[in-house]
């Protein structure tokens, strides 16, 4: 009997990019030829299994059957292309269980990497996408051209809902124009999620720092089970906030799919916690490209996609290629604010700028918390560095900014 994997071979076909998704993969294979085993995942990514069952009719299989239209063993690439039909249109889940699904358990397959996903305007435009996008977060800031700074609140967790309220009214007092809650602060003991809105926006309304056109941001982490993250996202908009965070990756791309087609109208931050487990490793996993891919269609407005001069690990091509693509236009789809974040301090804008440009979110935790003069000279420091740096004097030489150079002082570049 011939296996039934061969048959999802089509290299000599070429295909209606219009009505297909076209995914990219590295693959290592063992123990089976590497073109019978392109077709097995091929197969089992769209309407097959390893043997051939009575029930499929050919109208079913000349519909649906995905097709291996390139393939290259000496590299390991892999290009499938999947028939629209495939898929329910605007459900993220079910394109990664199709695509990203079972296919990374095959026996024979000892290394898989989706590395991109080409997607048909059709179906691009089954998702909202954005609500507000970078020009929508210039708007309701006023930054018309420049980086917007943000900081993360440090210790990640430990503060009550005041003390951090406290803070942010220190870091956006001093000219920072975004707070947000770390990826792992949701509805504490110590910093009940709902006391922390009340006691933040009650501090923001005093200072008419909800105004749009001037108005700060903060991010509210409402990751949580779906239900909570509802109410919790009925609270922040209720409170007359203007920002949603998602761990878009714990929380799940249907939590941030059903948060985001609920309309807030209410900026959406994505932080990417976890992502690493999946893109880090290049035998198995995915891409942070295929990720930001989905963050743009499932909503989101900012995106964590790396700094290349931090602490966390992300070449410059492929930042630089991601931020590219978030800010291209796709079909009509509102663009996304790339966030720089990891590691940052005021010493590290000059590069930041020069390698990532200035449609960026450069957020600091650390480089702002633990300036040695403390969080309100930390935020100073970043914005006089951001200010020297605009104007292109270097950091050193900056005048009237004590606090950079008391940052520089604790921390070389
Ligand atoms: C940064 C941060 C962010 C990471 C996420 C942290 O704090 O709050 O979550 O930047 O990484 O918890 O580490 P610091 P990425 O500024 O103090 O480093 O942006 O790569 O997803
Ligand atoms: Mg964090």
């Amino acid at each position: 009997m011939a296996n039934p994997y061969n048959n999802y071979l089509a290299l000599q076909e070429t295909v209606d990019k219009t009505k297909h998704i076209i995914a990219t993969f590295t693959m290592k294979v063992e123990g089976e030829p590497f073109d019978k085993t392109a077709g097995g995942v091929a197969a089992e990514s769209s309407v097959g299994t390893w043997t051939d069952v009575g029930l499929e009719d050919k109208a079913i299989w000349d519909r649906l059957h995905a097709k291996v239209i390139a393939l290259d063993e000496s590299c390991g690439s892999l290009t499938i292309a999947y028939p629209l039909d495939l898929f329910e249109m605007g459900s993220i889940p079910q394109l990664l269980s199709s695509i990203a699904g079972n296919v990374f358990g095959l026996k024979e397959v000892i290394g898989l990497r989706l590395e991109d996903i080409e997607f048909p305007e059709v179906y691009v435009k089954s998702f909202p996408g954005p609500a507000l996008g970078i020009t929508g977060v210039r708007n309701l800031t006023g930054v018309a051209d420049s980086p917007l700074l943000g900081s993360i609140i440090k210790p990640k967790l430990g503060l009550s809902s005041a003390q951090h309220a406290e803070a942010c009214m220190k870091v956006w007092n001093e000219g920072v124009n975004l707070v947000k809650d770390d990826e792992n602060l949701t509805s504490m003991t110590f910093n009940n999620f709902y006391t922390r809105v009340d006691e933040v926006t009650k501090r923001m309304k005093k200072k008419n720092y909800l105004q749009i056109g001037m108005a700060k941001i903060h991010a509210f982490n409402i990751t949580a089970s779906y239900e909570e993250m509802m109410k919790r996202a009925n609270y922040v908009r209720d409170a007359g906030a203007n920002c949603l965070m998602m761990d878009v990756l714990t929380a799940g791309f249907s939590g941030v799919q059903g948060i985001r087609n609920r309309n807030y109208g209410l900026m959406i931050h994505g932080h990417r916690a976890m992502h690493a487990a999946f893109t880090r490793s290049h035998q198995f996993g995915m891409s942070m490209l295929v990720i930001a891919k989905l963050a743009r269609l499932a909503g989101v407005d900012s995106f964590h996609t790396g700094t290349v001069v931090g602490k966390m690990e992300g070449e410059k091509n492929e930042v630089v290629t991601i931020n590219n693509f978030l800010r291209s236009d796709w079909y009509g789809l509102k663009t996304v604010l790339p966030t720089a974040s990891g590691g940052l301090h005021p010493g590290h804008i000059p590069d930041l700028v020069s390698i990532l440009g200035k449609d960026m979110l450069f957020n600091f935790g650390g480089g702002i918390h633990g300036h040695p003069d403390g969080t309100s000279a930390g935020a100073r420091a970043v914005v006089q560095s951001l200010k020297a740096t605009l104007a292109g004097i270097p950091l050193a030489q900056a005048k009237n900014s004590p606090e950079l150079q008391r940052a520089l002082e604790k921390w070389k570049v």
